[in-house]
C-alpha cells in the first residue's frame, strides 16, 4: 500500500499518470443541489433507517483526510485534502452496528456505484463536504460527494443523497457498462473480467 511520503512513482498504480491538475469527468451535466431541500437517506434494502437534512448532517462528527486519488482514465493526484463525514461515523449515528455486505450509493444526477461496505469501513471513506479547506465546487460533486480513495474514482460518487446497503452486490452506473464490480487501481480492476 503506497502511503505519504514515498517516492511518487511508488505512490502510482499501474498504467497510471500523474496530474496536478484535477480533471472533471461526468457524465452528464452538473446538477443544481438546493440544500434547503437536500437530504441524505440510509437504506437497508428498501428500508429506510436514517435521514438527514443539511443542518442535521453538519452535526456529524467531521474528520479529514489527505489521499491520493485515480482515476480509471489514467490520471491519478497525489495529496488531496478532503473533510467530511467518515462512512464509519454516520453507520454509529444510523444506530447500524453490523451493515449487510454490498452498498449503492445514490447521487441526484441518477448516478450509482456500488462498493463492498468493507470497503466503506476503517476510516477509508467519507462522505466529504470540504476539498482543499473549501466546500467541494459543484463540477467536483459538491455539496457533498463520497471520496474512497483506494478505488478507482468513478466509486468516488459526486452529488450523493444516500447509502443503500444490500445483501447482493448490485451493479451500479459504469459497472453496468463494462466496468469493474471492485476497482482496485492495485490490481489493475478496470473492466468487468480483469
Ligand atoms: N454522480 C456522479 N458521480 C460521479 C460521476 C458522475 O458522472 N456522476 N463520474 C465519476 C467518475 S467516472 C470519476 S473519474 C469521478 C471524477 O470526479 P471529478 O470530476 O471530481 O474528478 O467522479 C465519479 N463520480
Ligand atoms: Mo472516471
Amino acid at each position: 500500500m503506497a502511503t505519504r511520503g514515498q517516492p511518487a512513482d511508488r505512490r502510482l498504480p499501474p498504467g497510471q499518470s500523474l496530474t496536478s491538475a484535477f480533471p472533471v469527468l461526468s457524465a452528464g451535466p452538473t446538477p443544481k443541489v438546493d440544500t434547503r431541500t437536500w437530504t441524505f437517506t440510509i437504506k437497508e434494502g428498501p428500508r429506510q433507517i436514517a435521514k438527514w437534512d443539511w443542518t442535521e448532517f453538519h452535526q456529524l462528527p467531521q474528520r479529514e483526510f489527505t489521499v491520493d486519488i485515480h482515476c480509471v482514465t489514467r490520471w491519478s493526484k497525489l495529496d488531496t485534502r478532503w473533510r467530511g463525514v467518515a462512512v464509519d461515523d454516520l453507520l454509529v449515528a444510523a444506530g447500524i452496528d453490523s451493515p449487510r455486505p454490498f452498498v449503492l450509493v445514490h447521487s441526484i444526477d441518477g448516478y450509482s456505484t456500488n462498493l463492498r461496505t468493507a470497503d466503506l469501513a476503517g476510516d477509508r471513506a467519507m462522505v466529504a463536504l470540504h476539498y482543499d479547506g473549501q466546500p467541494i465546487a459543484p463540477e467536483h460533486g459538491g455539496p457533498v460527494r463520497l471520496v474512497v480513495p483506494h478505488l478507482y474514482f468513478w466509486k468516488s460518487a459526486k452529488w450523493i443523497n444516500g447509502l443503500q446497503f444490500l445483501d447482493r452486490d448490485e451493479a451500479g452506473f459504469w459497472e453496468l457498462r463494462g466496468y469493474h464490480m471492485r476497482g482496485d487501481p492495485w490490481q489493475e480492476q478496470r473492466y468487468t473480467d480483469d
